[in-house]
């Protein structure tokens, strides 16, 4: 983001919140060795003035079911579903379904598993009181459904699943998704991501080699490597195969030490992502298609769109995301804000435009980006508003000016940062590299020797940001 301007500061709305149980969370025994089929689904809304986010609970009180859609109809006409998040929501009239996506498909005797969505309504907002799961209500009770199975039991027993081994973040949180306003690791918990993010691939790629990539997983510990490819300034553009190759030879190199690995489509210059839309569907059917076994890739859209309208990029994003779905399902798609990732700040608007008219898609959080010299309690104003509302994820800030230049602004950067830690939102700092600017991490010259290890080769901004990224992390596991 290149300018600064005021925001209207708004009031957050004030939340209410319903809660609704239905059916009993007991299992009856079962009667037989007949297939069964039962469900209880817990309904929670948290509403404001004609929106709310909707939480639903599915529990298998039957036998295991590989494959799910749940069913239920909304009281009032004026209720739709608007971004989901875990499921894939169809609404016609007040009757929605939500059927499940490919990492909870499988609801064994007994689990549960958790769905939501952000929506709008235009009278009241009552709960819905009737659930179906595959076409059976759902009483909390299990009834027998189909006649015994003709195969015989096993003689051996199950493969058991070995507990996730090892230490790294992508060992530990597995594949992320959205969920709500944050970014959930494996066992559905909030996590943030702190990381670096390289420079243009088309000036720096000396500095992504073994060694620094080691220093960034062992000795920063960090969780997160951005790669930054530049789609003008001499990047994909030139040579889209080479490009392309480099992005996921690095994305093995971050997946070879347990990284999550952010891919950057930088646009920056033309603002309009319009202008590469074609360049983009091309890029990313093949990165997504190439890294989609992968648990830990991460797409980035656009990079700063600017000069461009909020509906513009929306539009872009609903061109291009499919393309990722097609190849990807499960990856989660980060969408750029009009004004350099500003949320519109930097062009004299805010996230409302964003709040009123979000991405159709689910799994998708929003980017935001600041220097912190340069962008300061308006633009933190802005993001704490919209994070209470949209799914963020700061894919890039710096610790200098928007030139990428100057000195550390500490009080600013150390305000971003602890808000940022605070609200669990993830980010990725600019440059890890030593490019002859206050915002690289390594003094220049650090890339043509050898050591990226210790604080002797780092700038300011890297002494200040591997001290950051270097503390502990918070994954919860259970
Ligand atoms: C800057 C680089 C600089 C390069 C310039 C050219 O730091 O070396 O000459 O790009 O494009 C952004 C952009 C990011 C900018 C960075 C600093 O995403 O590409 O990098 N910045 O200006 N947005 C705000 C600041």
């Amino acid at each position: 983001m290149k300018t600064v301007s005021r925001p209207t500061r708004r009031h957050l709305l004030a939340a209410g919140a319903a809660a609704l149980t239905l059916g009993a969370s007991m299992l009856l025994p079962p009667t037989s060795a007949m297939a069964a089929s039962g469900c209880a689904v817990t309904y929670t809304t948290s509403s404001w003035t004609g929106g709310f986010t909707a939480s639903v609970t599915i529990k298998n009180v039957g036998d295991a079911v590989n494959g799910w859609t749940l069913g239920f109809t909304f009281p009032d006409a004026g209720q739709r579903v608007g971004q989901g998040w875990s499921a894939v929501y169809q609404q016609n009239g007040r009757a929605v379904t939500a059927q499940n996506v490919s990492y909870n498909g499988s609801l064994a005797s007994g689990a549960s598993t958790t769905i939501g969505f952000n929506g709008t309504f235009t009278g009241s907002n009552p709960s819905p009181t009737s659930f179906t799961l595959n076409g059976t209500t759902c009483t909390g009770a299990t009834t027998p459904t189909t006649p015994p199975p003709s195969t015989p039991p096993p003689t051996t027993p199950p493969p058991t699943t070995p507990p996730p081994g090892g230490t790294t973040p992508v060992a530990i949180n597995g594949q992320l998704r959205v969920c709500g306003v944050n970014l959930c690791n494996q066992y559905g918990r909030p996590i943030q991501l702190r990381g670096m993010s390289t420079h243009g691939l088309q000036w720096f790629a000396q500095c992504y080699n073994d060694a620094s990539l080691d220093a960034l997983a062992t000795d920063w510990r960090a969780d997160l490597l951005r790669i930054s490819m530049y789609v003008q300034e001499d990047g994909y553009e030139t040579n889209p195969t080479a490009f392309t190759n480099r992005v996921n030879t690095l994305v093995d190199e971050a997946s070879e030490r347990g990284l999550y690995a952010l891919i950057d489509f930088h646009t920056l210059t033309p603002g309009d992502p319009m202008f590469n839309l074609e360049r983009a569907k091309t890029f990313f059917a093949n990165v997504a298609a190439r890294n989609a076994s992968k648990n830990n890739v991460i797409y980035e859209i656009t990079n700063e769109p600017n000069g461009v309208s909020w509906q513009t990029i929306k539009n872009y994003a609903e061109q291009v995301i499919p393309v990722i779905r097609a190849n990807d399902p499960d990856g989660i798609v980060i969408v750029g804000t009009r004004g350099w990732s500003s949320l519109g700040v930097s062009e004299g608007g805010n996230s409302t435009e964003v709040i009123n008219n979000p991405v159709n898609a689910s799994n998708i959080m929003y980017a935001f980006h600041f220097y912190a010299a340069s962008h300061k309690d308006n633009y933190r104003a802005e993001l704490e508003r919209a994070a209470a509302r949209l799914p963020m994820f700061v894919t890039e800030f710096g610790t200098v000016t928007y030139t990428g230049g100057g000195a550390v602004d500490t009080a600013s950067s150390n305000a971003w940062l602890d808000m940022l830690d605070r609200l669990k939102i993830s980010y990725a700092n600019w440059t890890y590299s030593d490019a002859d600017e206050g915002s690289a991490a390594f003094r220049p010259g650090t890339c043509y020797g050898g050591t990226y290890t210790g604080t002797g080769v780092v700038t300011d901004s890297g002494n200040f940001m591997r001290n950051r990224i270097r503390t502990p992390d918070n994954f919860p596991t259970s």
